[in-house]
């Protein structure tokens, strides 16, 4: 008979996530379903509002990806009023994007992920001896002492005999799915610890060319701060020579990190646990919009992460998109929580995107989902009426499928070093692992955009900003565009639609709604609903940290994935700018 385990919370993600689990009697995982059960209001909100100022209210639809709602929303207006920037304001913006990315993948190995994999508690059998020489074997990361690891010890010890577990508290200590030895387990605790201090430097580079973080500043046309070369007042309040080199020492402690910490620390722990490299893999197809343009002032003539769709894991074909083209992307609500005013089986492209509240399931608290009908505060996009994948995996993957030979090179060291093939990659942990490839990946080139921007200044080329359309009276009367970034968890776009200089529809879609949206109309599930189908089975019901690993390794942030409006659809607030 089929159980039903339920997961309502799930913990370690952004926003509010429900699981549900259809089980046999051996506890194999025979049917999931995943539900968003929160509601927010940021779309409708920017209706009739400038266009110059909608990233600064889409930016509030998360606060984890700080920037990328920004990004795609000064994006989408550029695309609409075909309003060039200057390739200072390009390449600041990869950098914040990149800052953006490494600091979020890290941020998820160790405080949001890492503990489905490392016993926490285990840690205090440790050896601090064995754990420094387990460190110094894999990096030659300096913090790896016998007595470092004997005060990280104590520091733990301490925790947990004061019964005050704190952030470690409720972890399924003791599960016998825990495979990593003591001072493995140490290990990753001291760089749990490190990285909440390492993540305190990453986001200065933010406030260096954004103001603050998170919710850096942006602006429609290019950046935000100017540049001096001066001294004096002006020069001081401006991206000046003390800036750009806090920019380069941020850069180096990134670097640092990542060679020595987080890519080491991968490969250690899932040297355990080779049989998540086997399940978990899910819907086989893969969507990137593509980002950090690299040339040219648009900077769309070259991108460094391309554009495309992988299907059914065939890397030999990159098949083409378009974000304008009707039939392509369309978003599905036949179990979601909405209405279409042309029916509910109906796909609409986000141009023409409705969100309307309809909100037809069962009072919580409850039992179980209504999944015959809606489940979910998610929409369900498709593209070509075909369920994605999107995030670090599908970059990854597109990078490899499209010959980048860094990205070639990494992943047959990192599956070399593992005894994996290719095909590995297509898991749980291939998806966890793709997270750290890209992470090097893009940290790498930080460099390299840092030195183009600083050559750029000194050659005189101090310009930001861009002020040929910044009077709306320039604007065509109407006018639509889209922008789109690969945000840390995935492609996300947003579509705006412009009349009479005012926003007359904006629709954003958005990884989390990708991965985490429920089934179609066709009934063909999403994509954290298709990894759990695939060979899971449950050791411990009451413990169901195996569905925990396949859902963390997609990073999930429901904030970004619910971004309608409220239960009746109307207007929740009304904000004053003056
Ligand atoms: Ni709120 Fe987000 C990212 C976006 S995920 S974290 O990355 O866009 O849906
Ligand atoms: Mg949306």
């Amino acid at each position: 008979m089929n159980k039903r385990v339920v997961v309502d919370p799930i913990t370690r993600i952004e926003g509010h996530l429900r699981i549900e689990a259809a089980t046999d009697d051996a506890g194999k995982i025979t049917d999931a379903y995943s539900s968003g059960t929160m509601v927010r209001g940021i779309e409708t909100i920017l209706k009739g509002r400038d266009p110059r100022d909608a990233w600064a209210f889409a930016q509030r639809i998360c606060g984890v990806c700080t920037l990328v709602h920004g990004i795609a929303s000064v994006r989408a207006v550029e695309d609409a009023l075909q309003y060039e920037i200057p390739a200072n304001a390009q390449i600041i913006r990869n950098l914040m994007i990149a800052a953006q990315y490494v600091h979020d993948h890290v941020m998820h190995f160790y405080h949001l992920h890492a503990l489905d994999w490392v016993d926490v508690v285990s840690a205090l059998k440790a050896d601090p001896k064995a754990t420094s020489a387990l460190a110094q074997s894999i990096s030659a990361w300096p913090k790896s002492s016998p007595g470092y690891f004997a005060e990280t010890q104590k520091t733990l010890r301490n925790f947990v005999e004061g019964g005050q577990l704190g952030i470690f508290a409720n972890g399924y200590w003791g599960h016998p799915e825990y495979r990593l030895p003591p001072e493995a387990n140490l290990m990753a605790v001291a760089h749990y610890l490190e990285a909440l201090s390492w993540q305190r430097d990453v986001v200065k580079l933010h406030a260096i060319f954004g103001g603050k973080n998170p919710h850096p500043n942006f602006l429609v046309g290019g950046a935000p701060s100017p540049i001096s070369v001066g001294s004096g007042a002006s020069a001081a309040t401006a991206l000046n020579i003390d800036g750009l080199n806090k920019v380069k020492d941020v850069i180096t402690k990134m670097q640092a990190f990542v060679d020595q910490v987080y890519l080491p620390d991968t490969l250690a722990i899932a040297g355990f646990y080779k049989d998540w490299f086997a399940r978990g893999e899910g819907l086989g197809n893969f969507l990137t919009y593509g980002d950090f343009p690299l040339k040219g002032h648009g900077g769309k003539e070259s991108w460094m992460i391309p554009a495309g769709v992988i299907l059914n894991r065939d890397l030999s074909t990159i098949h083409p998109i378009d974000l304008n083209a009707p039939g392509e992307i369309e978003e599905f609500v036949a179990h979601s929580w909405y209405d279409y005013s042309g029916g509910k089986e109906q796909g609409l492209h986000p141009y023409d995107g409705e969100t309307n509240l309809h909100f037809t399931g069962p009072q919580p608290p409850y039992e179980q989902l209504d999944v015959a009908n809606a489940y979910s505060w998610l929409k369900s996009p498709r593209w070509k009426g075909q369920a994605m994948e999107v995030g670090p995996l599908a970059r990854v993957l597109m990078l490899y499928a499209s010959g980048h030979e860094p990205t070639k090179q990494l992943a047959g060291m990192a599956l070399g070093k593992l005894g994996l093939p290719l095909t590995a990659m297509f898991s749980t942990l291939g998806r966890t692992a793709a997270r750290t490839l890209e992470s090097k990946i893009v940290v790498d080139q930080m460099g390299t955009w840092y030195d183009e921007l600083v050559a750029n200044i000194r050659a005189g080329d101090l310009s930001v900003h861009n002020e040929a359309l910044w009077d709306p009276s320039s604007w065509p009367g109407k006018a639509k565009g889209v922008g789109f970034m690969e945000a840390p968890r995935g492609a996300l776009a947003h579509w705006i639609v412009i009349e009479d200089e005012k926003i007359a529809n904006y629709q954003a879609v958005v990884p989390s709604t990708w991965n985490a949206g429920p089934r179609d109309e066709k009934g063909q599930t999403g994509a954290y609903e298709a990894a759990l189908m695939d060979r899971h089975t449950l050791h411990d019901p009451k413990q169901p940290l195996e569905i925990l690993r396949t859902i963390h390794s997609f990073d999930p942030c429901i904030a970004c994935a619910v971004h309608v409006t409220d239960k009746d659809g109307e207007e929740m607030v009304q904000v004053k700018v003056r």
